[in-house]
C-alpha cells in the first residue's frame, strides 16, 4: 500500500498544496490504492510535501512520483496522446508549477489578512513562546523564495496579472471540452484541476481568484473534477 504524505484538509480545499491534490489524482487515475498521511516540510526527503512511501522506498516530487508510479505499476498517465499533446501537457504542467504556484504563493502569504486566516495557523501547535517568531521566520523565508524566483520583485497587482495570465492561457487550451485534451483526462489534468482549485478556493480573497473565476470553463472543470476525485470532502462540506 502507498503512503501519500501531505498536509491533510485546509483553507476549504482537501490539501492546500496543489502539488499533493495532484498527486492523489494521479494515484486515483492509476488506479491505485493509497492512504494518506500528515506530514511536515522538514520530515520530508527533499524538504517539501508532497512525497510518498511505497514498500519502504521514500519519493519525493510530485513529477517523480508520476514517473514512479508509472513506471512500478505499468500504467500510462498520457496514454493515447500524440508526443506532441504530451508536450503540451508538459508545457502546461511548467506554466502552472513554476510560474502560477508562486503567483498563489503570494496571495497567500505576503497578503496580511490572507495570511492571518491561513498559514499563519500551520504554526498553531508550536509552543506559545516561540509561535510567532516562527510565524513570522516562515513567512520571511516565502517573501525570500518569492524575491528569488523573481515574481516577488512585481508589486500585488502586477503578480496578480502574470498569474491571470497563466490562468487565461489554461482556460484557452481547455476551451470546451472536458479535460485538456479531449473526453478523457490525463495526467497535465490533475496538476491543472488541483491549481485551478487551490486559486478558486473562497477561503482567500485575492485578484487572483477573481481572476480564475471570469473563467466559466474553469470553473466547471474544477467543479466535475472535485466530484470526480473528491465526493467524500464534497459530502463532508456540505453537512
Ligand atoms: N516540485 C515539488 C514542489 C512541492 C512544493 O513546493 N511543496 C510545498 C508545499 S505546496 C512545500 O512543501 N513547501 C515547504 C517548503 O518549501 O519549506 C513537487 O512537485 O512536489
Amino acid at each position: 500500500m502507498i503512503t501519500l504524505y501531505g498536509f491533510g484538509p485546509a483553507f476549504g480545499l482537501p490539501d492546500p498544496s496543489p502539488f499533493v491534490m495532484k498527486t492523489e489524482v494521479q494515484l486515483q487515475m492509476a488506479g491505485l490504492s493509497y492512504v494518506k498521511q500528515r506530514a511536515a516540510p522538514p520530515t520530508a526527503p527533499k524538504g517539501k510535501i508532497p512525497f510518498i512511501e511505497d514498500k519502504g522506498v521514500r519519493i519525493a516530487d510530485s513529477t517523480f512520483i508520476r514517473a514512479h508510479i508509472e513506471r512500478k505499476y505499468g500504467v500510462d498517465l498520457d496514454r493515447g496522446l500524440t508526443p506532441d499533446l504530451r508536450a503540451r501537457g508538459w508545457a502546461i504542467e511548467r506554466m502552472l508549477e513554476d510560474h502560477l504556484y508562486f503567483a498563489l504563493l503570494h496571495a497567500r502569504w505576503m497578503d496580511d489578512g490572507n495570511f492571518a486566516s491561513g498559514p499563519a495557523h500551520f504554526f498553531d501547535a508550536l509552543p506559545a513562546e516561540t509561535r510567532e517568531a516562527a510565524r513570522q521566520a516562515g513567512r520571511e523565508r516565502v517573501r525570500q523564495t518569492l524575491h528569488g524566483q523573481g515574481l516577488g520583485r512585481h508589486s500585488p497587482d502586477e503578480i496578480a496579472e502574470l498569474g491571470g495570465r497563466s490562468l487565461a492561457a489554461l482556460s484557452s487550451l481547455l476551451g470546451n471540452k472536458p479535460y485538456l485534451f479531449g473526453p478523457a483526462p490525463c495526467a497535465a489534468d490533475a496538476t491543472a484541476f488541483a491549481f485551478v482549485a487551490g486559486a478558486m478556493t473562497p477561503f482567500f480573497d485575492s485578484k487572483l481568484r477573481t481572476a480564475a473565476l471570469t473563467h466559466k470553463n474553469l470553473i466547471a472543470y474544477r467543479e466535475r473534477m472535485m466530484e470526480e476525485h473528491y465526493p467524500k470532502f464534497i459530502a463532508r462540506k456540505a453537512a
